[in-house]
């Protein structure tokens, strides 16, 4: 007789603590965006972290550590800072959707030639 009480107590005990679980793994799906520093030069470019999971949020942090104005093109996904001066800093948020290896390039005339062109990872 006991165990009719017991059994519906159990599967609204187990609902619950099945919730609560989830909710759990919601919350820490949900992550704090990447944050990544890039150091531009006269002329190259050097990461903190050169790549990524699929999916993630970047927070570049760019500083410009050269004597003339440099930016920072992802080429392809519309991406790209303004034009920083010699010794000023930016930051530029980036959600990586696809895999794959991005260009990346300073969009100054004539930096690519002379060596600002690198690749960034999303794996
Ligand atoms: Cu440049």
């Amino acid at each position: 007789m006991r165990f009719r009480f017991i059994a519906p107590v159990a599967v609204v005990l187990a609902l619950v603590v099945s919730s609560f679980a989830l909710a759990a793994k919601q919350a820490t799906s949900v992550t704090a965006p990447i944050k990544i520093t890039v150091t531009l030069s006269d002329y190259a470019f050097k990461f903190s972290r050169a790549s990524v999971p699929v999916g993630s949020t970047v927070v570049f942090t760019l500083k410009n550590a050269g004597t003339v104005q440099h930016n920072i093109d992802f080429v392809g996904t519309g991406k790209r800072s303004a034009l920083i001066a010699a010794g000023g800093k930016s930051t530029l948020k980036v959600t990586f959707k696809k895999k794959g290896s991005i260009q990346v390039v300073c969009d100054v005339p004539r930096h690519i030639q002379l060596g600002m062109v690198s690749s960034f990872k999303v794996k």
